[in-house]
């Protein structure tokens, strides 16, 4: 309810914040309606990056600095509503990596979880607890929490990946640790493959047992065989809001790879047109393949092949594929889940 408040009132309480702002105190009743709002009012925008601009720009840096130096050789996307912060929601962080041939990315590690998604070039590989994985197109791949990683290119090409990583959640909960490691590699001390054969077969060593939010063992996904599955499902029923969605999870236990980030991928089949949807995880997407359009609310982006773009908590998400399209996307939903936070809608007509 709005009253007209007395000039004589305005300026006693006005004297009032100021005399408990000294004591550092503040009135909850003017920001109440902010501090727990009706629904979402987040300051994350909806956007859209062209990748043949993101792979001008990150090419420049690659001669501008190694990767050796740089430690990581990354061009951080900054949510335009977030400029400043390092991050492309409120809770994640977004950056595209270069990697030259014949460099190294030293090995460290820190509580920060990270994700990867291999958009261009090849030999490239990423070291995870001593093991190699030769990164392709298209692949998944994590470093958990806390587990030693590093990144070298054997190859002739550039090899660009999307980052994603927990970094404003974990900075948040000023939870972050790091260390530098004792080599420039870590020692390799598994074939390459070992990690996926043991625990991403629908099998894990007789003797293994899991926590239930415990990182997974595995730590790519290879599209070759996401691709496949979803070429295999794309010929059954199709889901109205998600064409054929799949969540990648930890195979040992159904949770996601990672307690704090959730990854997805999705085939749309061309022409297809969703119907809207919303959720309260902010999510940023990957165009894998093909070419379409979203609205999201009323704003629309158009994307092609390693196009990122970023949906809004709570914003209604349309798509529709000129080609068909496979998106790779990832956010927070398991830690919102683990919160008792996560909120979803499946919205029955375009804007209602
Ligand atoms: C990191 O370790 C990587 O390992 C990439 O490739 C981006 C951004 C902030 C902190 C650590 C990587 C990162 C990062």
């Amino acid at each position: 309810m709005k009253m007209d408040i007395p000039e004589q009132v305005r300026v006693a309480r006005a004297q009032y914040y100021e005399q408990i702002n000294r004591f550092s105190m503040t009135p909850l009743w003017e920001v109440l309606g902010r501090l727990v709002p009706k629904s979402p009012t987040p300051l994350v925008q909806p956007v859209l990056w062209k990748y043949a601009e993101l792979r001008e720009q990150v090419m420049l840096a690659g001669r501008l600095i190694s990767a050796e130096e740089a430690e990581r050789r990354v061009l951080i996307l900054e949510n335009p509503g977030l400029r400043g912060n390092s991050s492309v929601t409120q809770s994640l962080y977004a950056g595209l990596q270069l990697i030259m041939p014949g460099e190294v990315a030293p090995a460290h590690r820190h509580t920060q979880s990270a994700l990867r998604l291999v958009l261009d070039g090849e030999g490239a590989y990423t070291a995870v607890d001593g093991e190699r994985t030769t990164m392709r197109r298209g692949d998944f791949i994590i470093t958990p929490a806390w587990t030693w990683h590093d990144h070298g290119n054997l190859g002739k090409q550039p090899v660009v990946w999307l980052d994603g990583l927990d970094i404003p959640l974990v900075r948040f909960f000023d939870a972050g640790f790091a260390e530098p490691g004792h080599h420039l590699s870590q020692e390799v001390n598994r074939p390459e493959g070992d990690a996926l054969a043991r625990y991403g077969s629908n099998m894990v060593p007789v003797d293994f047992m899991q926590a239930t939010n415990a990182p997974t063992k595995v730590f790519v996904y290879p599209y070759e065989q996401s691709r496949a599955a979803l070429e295999a499902i794309a010929r059954g029923p199709v889901d109205p809001h998600h064409g054929y969605k799949q969540r990648f999870v930890n195979p040992a236990t159904g949770a996601s790879p990672m307690p704090t980030m959730a990854a997805f991928i999705q085939w749309l089949p061309k022409g297809f047109e969703t119907l809207p949807y919303r959720s309260t995880d902010a999510t940023v997407y990957v165009c894998l393949e093909g070419e379409g359009e979203v609205y999201v609310d009323d704003q629309l982006l158009q994307f092609q092949e390693n196009d990122v773009f970023v949906v809004p908590s709570w914003s209604s998400l349309q798509m529709k594929s000129r080609r068909r399209s496979i998106l790779f996307s990832y956010s927070d939903r398991p830690a919102q889940q683990a919160l008792g936070l996560w909120r979803d809608e499946r919205m029955v007509c375009p804007g209602g």
